[in-house]
């Protein structure tokens, strides 16, 4: 399949908190991506820092890694046929009050700064973010689901 994409997941200190975890997840798997890695960490402020580089220097940075690193996150990875702008628009606009009804953020959360999820912008975050957090050997790109031929012809 040419278009078999990974994306970054992570659930963000304030849903783990929340207890929404579960929420989360289900609602990709019902979606139909595939979960290839998953695990619970607390980010530190050095790789926090990595994450969200592109937004160093920006107003609303420090907040960003100081909230990231709160408390636990939970990071996953998931793969289907165009994961990341499935999981993107599952997620939903990254200010609640402007994301739509039914999406995560739409669904779940009022704030910009406690938006609950993470999800990669494109393709190649998503290769860029999958290896600050998990190693190779973690990832089961593989791993049969027997009714994939229910999900995609
Ligand atoms: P997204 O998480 O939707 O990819 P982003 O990459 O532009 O959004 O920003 C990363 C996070 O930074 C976002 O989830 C919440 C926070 N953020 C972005 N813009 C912000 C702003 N104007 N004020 C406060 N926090 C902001
Ligand atoms: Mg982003």
């Amino acid at each position: 399949m040419a278009d078999l994409q990974r994306t970054f997941v992570a659930v963000k200190p304030d849903g783990v908190q929340r207890g929404l975890v579960g929420e989360v997840i289900s609602r990709f798997e019902k979606r139909g991506l595939k979960l290839i890695g998953m695990k619970m960490l607390h980010v530190s402020k050095s790789m926090a820092e990595t994450h969200y580089g592109e937004h160093k220097g920006k107003p609303f940075y420090d907040g960003l890694v100081n909230y990231i690193t709160l408390s636990p996150i939970v990071a996953m990875v998931w793969q289907g046929k165009d994961a990341v702008l499935l999981a993107r628009n599952a997620i939903g606009a990254t200010n609640p009050g402007a994301a739509a009804p039914g999406t995560i953020r739409g669904d779940l959360a009022v704030e910009i700064g406690r938006n609950i999820v993470h999800g990669s912008d494109s393709p190649e975050s998503a290769e860029r973010e999958i290896k600050i957090f998990f190693q190779d050997s973690e990832l089961l790109p593989d791993w049969k689901r027997t009714h994939q031929n229910w999900i995609s012809e």
